[in-house]
């Protein structure tokens, strides 16, 4: 038996300050078309898809910080590309700055994603848990990474779900650097992983590891995919970004650890791979079997509260 979904990585290349968000979305929907004509059930969009990665700059203005997020989803801007998605019958994963308010009208800000199924319907969300970088201007920097002055730390966990023939669970960037981030997910049945990210390829508190950026990142989401048994989706938002360049070499990876597709350049490009959620058994069956052989009552210093050195 086989239960296989084609799945699409739409890699976005830089995208500008300036640029609208309608313009950001004739990008999507031209890859969205790209994909449905090579078979396309199911594409991937980077983080935070459509605006430029704005935590790379300090804003004081409160009013300029909030033109980067959304206020309801799909709104004026997305809807056409809900409705065109609706219309192939793709189905895809979306990341965006959400600004929502709770029950007492309190607004809260994250990093969120979205998988949308093939009639266009939100069927699970995600608010980023890892938020990396810093809180205060940092001017000796050539550029900030704010995430965590611009999002509270997501508030849903990480799920699973019932999507597209298979169990489905989403991520955002730095979460990937985290092997938490699967088995949590893998515990919950996750035979797919999806995930954005937007990866500086200048580190500037630690320069000296720079030309390791591409190596890093498959490093652990090749690793993630094997030691889980699951597939991995990771689509980045790539190249020369506002003097900033970002990583690309956005990829699929098989539960075996393998990239079966892998982005060639750092602009718009589209990849995929025909990805069988019953091949995560010949894992998850066998040497990662984790009834038979994990040991929690050994791991239990993991899920200790954060012990703070003084
Ligand atoms: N967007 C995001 O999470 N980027 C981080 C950069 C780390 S350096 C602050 C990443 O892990 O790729």
């Amino acid at each position: 038996m086989s239960r296989k979904l084609m799945v699409g990585v739409a890699q976005l290349g830089p995208i500008a300050r300036s640029e609208s968000r309608a313009e950001v979305v004739v990008r999507m929907i031209r890859l969205l078309t790209e994909a449905h004509a090579k078979g396309c059930k199911f594409v991937t969009f980077p983080e935070l898809a459509l605006t430029t990665f704005f935590p790379r700059w300090f804003f004081e203005d409160e009013e300029e910080l909030n033109f980067f997020y959304e206020k309801e989803m799909p709104n004026d801007a997305t809807k056409p590309l809900f409705d065109k998605a609706a219309e192939l019958g793709v189905g895809f994963y979306l990341g965006y700055a959400e600004l929502s308010d709770d029950e007492e009208g309190k607004s809260h800000k994250y990093n969120t994603s979205i998988l949308v199924d093939d009639k266009g319907q939100i069927v699970s969300k995600y608010r980023k848990i890892h938020l990396p970088g810093h809180t205060e201007n940092e001017p000796w920097r050539p550029f900030q990474h704010l995430e965590k002055r611009y999002f509270e730390p997501g508030d849903m966990g990480f799920g699973s779900c019932d999507f597209m023939g298979g169990k489905v669970g989403m991520a955002l960037c730095n979460d990937r650097r985290w092997p938490e981030t699967y088995r949590v997910m893998a515990l919950q049945g996750a035979e797919m992983i999806v995930l954005g990210y937007n990866t500086p390829m200048h580190y500037p508190p630690v320069p000296q590891h720079d030309h390791l950026q591409g190596f890093h990142n498959h490093l652990v989401m090749q690793s993630a995919a094997y030691q889980n048994g699951c597939w991995i989706v990771a689509c980045a938002k790539a190249g020369p970004e506002e003097g900033c360049d970002l990583l690309g070499e956005s990829c699929i990876i098989a539960p075996t650890g393998e990239i079966v597709a892998q982005a060639k350049t750092v602009g718009d490009e589209l990849i995929f791979a025909e990805c069988d959620f019953e091949q995560t058994r010949e894992i998850k069956e066998h040497i990662f079997n984790f009834d038979l052989h994990r040991r929690p009552d050994e791991y239990k210093i993991i899920s200790q509260p954060k012990v703070v050195a003084d």
